[in-house]
């Protein structure tokens, strides 16, 4: 099918949305990439059921048994891997927070038609599996080669374009990434919905980079022009503006919303007295966490901080809070090594990217 034929027309362009109303393809979208619970933020690793899920497409239902992996176009020495042989390769086991450039959409105005998340597109799990640079060593880029790129199951359609999910990075980054190549997360098989059999993570990045049911390392000696790549992942200011890639993970915090929930309206309520707020922190990039603030009825108070769970992997803080009556609107802010902080205000983005503005929560005090 071409450009001509597309049923689709419709949703080539920007959609109408409205601040806080999300349309029904939203909801849908919603009901099939779940988010992280707030209340698991309490643990280091998330357990795989509550990581949160960003699926394009459909998912693909690979055979493991049969499933290969190829290093082809411009290496010297192309050759295709079983699962067998990658997990009779070096393996490594790494803590990783992953979150979602979109993570933060919904706080954006006037935001934009995708994933509508609100804060919980995070999660930190233990990934296994064998490092890819030796594996890029060993196919041996030709001379002329610019970047590898890493090609999934998965296909479908956006803006008119039918393509498999597909990403790139330079040699360059991934000299400087530690990529690994992941059959395991948490001690089990990769679930179908991460990625099964086989996906990379990347470290430090946000998660489109972490391509899911790969099948395919191709040495390119031009950029690749793969849609996933070039027509979006990109922080633009305007719909002509052609952006900068999206690449490294802004610093950010979340806080588990403290007391319990009212159902229907969702607002919390917390009993008067000494309550323990407590949350996660974590920055892009492999920059530790050097601070983290909470807000009290105007104020920003130095909350405690853990020890990093990993290299790329989220910081415990806490902060005593004594709750006096009343209606209260709490936040938390986080500081990196580099001196970058989470930003009060939203930051605009075209298509809703990286919003780390820092989290409100309402709680009313009795
Ligand atoms: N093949 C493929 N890989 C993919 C995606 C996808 O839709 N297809 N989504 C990407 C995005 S945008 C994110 S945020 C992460 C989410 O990984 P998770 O669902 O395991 O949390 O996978 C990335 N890898
Ligand atoms: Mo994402």
């Amino acid at each position: 099918m071409n450009k001509q034929e597309n049923p689709f027309q419709m949703y080539q362009g920007r959609i109408e949305t409205q601040d806080d109303l999300f349309s029904r393809a939203e909801v849908g979208l919603a009901n099939r990439n779940s988010g992280l619970l707030l209340e698991s933020l309490a643990l280091d690793i998330t357990p795989s059921g509550l990581h949160y899920l960003l699926i394009h497409f459909d998912v693909p239902l690979l055979d493991t048994e049969h499933h290969q992996l190829a290093f082809d176009g411009a290496f010297e020495n192309p050759f295709q891997l079983t699962m067998t042989d990658i997990r009779a390769m070096p393996q490594k086991t790494v803590p990783v927070t992953l979150e979602c450039a979109g993570n933060g959409r919904s706080g954006l105005s006037p935001r934009s038609h995708s994933m509508p998340w609100m804060y919980e597109a995070v999660g930190t799990s233990l990934w296994t599996g064998t490092p890819l640079a030796p594996l890029i060593k060993k196919a041996q880029p030709k001379d002329n080669a610019v970047e590898i790129s890493f090609l999934a199951a998965d296909y479908g359609y956006d803006k008119a374009v039918g393509h498999h999910y597909g990403r790139s990075l330079t040699l360059k980054q991934l000299d400087e990434l530690d990529v690994l190549l992941v059959h395991s997360m948490n001690g089990q098989p990769l679930l179908p919905q991460h990625g099964a059999p086989l996906r990379i993570i990347v470290p430090g990045w946000y998660g489109m980079a972490s391509v899911k049911w790969l099948r395919t390392i191709t040495a390119l000696t031009e950029p690749f022009d793969g849609f996933q790549q070039v027509r979006t992942y990109r922080y633009r200011e305007n719909d002509d503006d052609p952006g900068r890639p999206v690449t490294a993970i802004r610093v950010k915090s979340l806080m588990i919303p403290p007391g319990v929930p009212d159902f229907g309206s969702r607002k919390r309520i917390v009993e008067a007295g000494p309550v323990a707020l407590t949350g996660r922190a974590w920055s892009g990039g492999g920059v530790p966490i050097t601070r983290v603030e909470v807000e009290i009825g105007g104020q920003w108070f130095d909350a405690d901080l853990g020890d990093a769970v990993g290299q790329y992997a989220w910081t415990k803080w806490t902060y005593d809070w004594s709750a006096t009556r009343g209606p209260h609107i709490l936040r938390c802010r986080a500081t990196d090594a580099k001196g970058q902080v989470q930003p009060v205000d939203p930051r605009w983005d075209v298509s809703g990217f990286a919003n780390n503005a820092a989290q409100k929560v309402d709680v009313f005090v009795r």
